[in-house]
C-alpha cells in the first residue's frame, strides 16, 4: 500500500505526537454520522484531549445546521473533547486556536495557506478545511466543548460536489502532491496542544492571535458581514487580543464582531 494508505494508520499518527494529552487516547471509526455528533457523547465519561477520528461521516456537520462533505479515506475528520472550565464566550477563542494550528501544520508541509477568520482555511481562495466548535452545557455552566475539524487532504475534483468547486479545494488538488493524513494529523495536535496549555491555564491566547493575523485573508479587505438576515458592508482592520474582528463600517463607525456572531463573505461572493 505504500506510504499513503487509504485507511489511516491511528499507530502511525501517534507516532509524531509529542503531546502530553491531546490525541494520546483515540476512537477511530471507519465511517461514522459526525465525529462532533460522537465526541459530544464521549464528554459525558471521557477525560480532556481525547479524539474522535473517522474514514468518513454520513453527516458531517458545519455551523448553523450546513454539512460538511466528507468522502471515505482522503480527508481528516476528527474531534478533540476539551473540558476549559471557563465562561463560553471565552471558550468561543478556542476556534481560533484550532485555526492556528492547522495553519502551523500546512505551514511545516511547505503549504502555505490563509486563515478566513474565524473558521476557515483557504488556498488560492477555495476553503480546504472548516473548524466547528460546540460547547455543552451542565447546569447553565459549559461542561465540555468539542473542537472539530475538516481537511480535504487528498480529494480528487470529483470528490467534491459540484455545487461547491468554485469555493472548496484539497490539499491534493492545490499541490499535485498527496499529503501523509497521519503525520498532518500528528503536527495539528502538537500545535493545538502547545496553544491550549497557556489558553486554558492563564486565558493566554496571544500566540494563536498572532498567528490569526499574520495568516488572515481578511485583513485590509472589503466584506460583507452577515448577522441572520442583516448584513453590513466594512472594511476589516485587525483583529483584536480578544480574537474579535474589528471592522470599520461603511457609515465609518468602527467595531468589533466575535465569531458566533456573524458570517464574512467577499463583496461579489464567497471571498
Ligand atoms: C465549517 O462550517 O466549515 C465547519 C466544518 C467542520 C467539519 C468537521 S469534520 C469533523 C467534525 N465533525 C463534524 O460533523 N463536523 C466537524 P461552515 O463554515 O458552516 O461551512 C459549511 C459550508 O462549507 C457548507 O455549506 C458548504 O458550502 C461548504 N463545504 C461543505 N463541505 C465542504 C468541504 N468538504 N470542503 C470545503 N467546503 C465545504
Amino acid at each position: 500500500m505504500g506510504q499513503f494508505r487509504n485507511t489511516l494508520s491511528i499507530h502511525k499518527a501517534k507516532s509524531y505526537l509529542h503531546t502530553d494529552f491531546i490525541g494520546r487516547k483515540i476512537y477511530y471509526f471507519n465511517t461514522i454520522d459526525s465525529t462532533n455528533t460522537k465526541a459530544k457523547e464521549l464528554a459525558l465519561e471521557e477525560r480532556e484531549g481525547v479524539l474522535v477520528v473517522a474514514e468518513e461521516q454520513t453527516k458531517g456537520r458545519g455551523r448553523l445546521g450546513r454539512d460538511w462533505t466528507s468522502p471515505k479515506g482522503k480527508g481528516l475528520y476528527f474531534s478533540i473533547i476539551l473540558k476549559p472550565n471557563m465562561e463560553a464566550e471565552k471558550i468561543g477563542q478556542i476556534t481560533l486556536i484550532g485555526a492556528a494550528a492547522v495553519s502551523k501544520a500546512l505551514e511545516e508541509q511547505g503549504i502555505g495557506v490563509k486563515i478566513k477568520w474565524p473558521n476557515d482555511i483557504i488556498i488560492n481562495n477555495k476553503k480546504v478545511c472548516g473548524i466547528l466548535t460546540e460547547i455543552g452545557f451542565l447546569s447553565n455552566k459549559p461542561h465540555y466543548c468539542i473542537m472539530g475539524i475538516g481537511i480535504n487532504v487528498n480529494l480528487d475534483r470529483e470528490d467534491i460536489p459540484e455545487g461547491i468547486r468554485d469555493k472548496a479545494t484539497s490539499l491534493k488538488i492545490a499541490t499535485n502532491k498527496k499529503i501523509s493524513r497521519e503525520s498532518l494529523l500528528g503536527s495539528i495536535l502538537n500545535y493545538f496542544e502547545s496553544f491550549y496549555v497557556p489558553f486554558k491555564e492563564k486565558g493566554d491566547i496571544l500566540k494563536p492571535i498572532e498567528i490569526s493575523r499574520e495568516f488572515s485573508l481578511l485583513i485590509g479587505k472589503k466584506v460583507r458581514l452577515i448577522k441572520g438576515k442583516q448584513e453590513e458592508i466594512g472594511r476589516v482592520l485587525n483583529i483584536n487580543e480578544k480574537g474579535e474582528l474589528v471592522v470599520k463600517f461603511s457609515d465609518g463607525r468602527i467595531g468589533e464582531v466575535f465569531s458566533g456572531e456573524a458570517s464574512v463573505r467577499g463583496i461579489n461572493g464567497y471571498i
